[in-house]
């Protein structure tokens, strides 16, 4: 999927529905988000527009926050499998290699994202592009160590450098970082 980097100027003259149309899934199924940054135009570059959208969802309660986590699919998941997930998350997981995993793997990791889940009450999530499949089930492992207080922050994290990914693809970004 070839995605179309725009100039920050032309994000900037974007009138709001334009706006919800091009940034509404930086953050998977909470277009709310994009929606609220808007007001905070013009952006001077990618990383602003990132600021602001990451400044939201840390001012949200521990609720909203939980359910931003709660709006991710499962890696290699059933909607993977039925292939209903958004084309983004679709690219992500090919990217980590979760659509060649081996039997054993995707029982593995079935079984831990079920317990994960049963464990602190939101989905296991992870940057999958910055991760390969083997770094995603060591990940889960030891994660699944953690506090909820602690996995909910880390969550979050990750749900950030997924968002920092998606605003690269859709805005010209020469000279800044390509990770968080
Ligand atoms: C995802 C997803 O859909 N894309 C990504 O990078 N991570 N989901 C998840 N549960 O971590």
């Amino acid at each position: 999927m070839e995605v179309k980097a725009r100039h920050i100027s032309e994000v900037n003259r974007m009138d709001y529905e334009e706006f919800i149309e091009v940034f509404g899934n930086v953050i998977e199924h909470c277009s709310l988000c994009a929606a609220a940054v808007w007001r905070y135009r013009p952006f001077r570059d990618v990383k602003h527009l990132h600021e602001e959208i990451g400044r939201f969802i840390d001012d949200l309660p521990e609720a909203g926050r939980e359910a931003i986590l709660r709006s991710h699919p499962d890696l290699a998941g059933r909607l993977a499998g039925l292939g209903k997930l958004t084309s983004e998350s679709t690219r992500e997981q090919k990217a980590a290699g979760l659509d060649g995993l081996t039997q054993e793997e995707r029982t593995q990791m079935a079984t831990m994202n079920n317990q994960y889940r049963e464990q602190f009450g939101f989905p296991f999530v992870i940057c999958a592009r910055e991760n390969k499949k083997e770094a995603i089930l060591q990940g889960l492992a030891t994660r699944l160590k953690n506090s909820p207080q602690a996995e909910l922050a880390k969550g979050i994290i990750e749900v950030k450098k997924i968002c920092y990914l998606r605003l690269l693809d859709l805005v010209e970004h020469e000279g800044v970082e390509s990770r968080l």
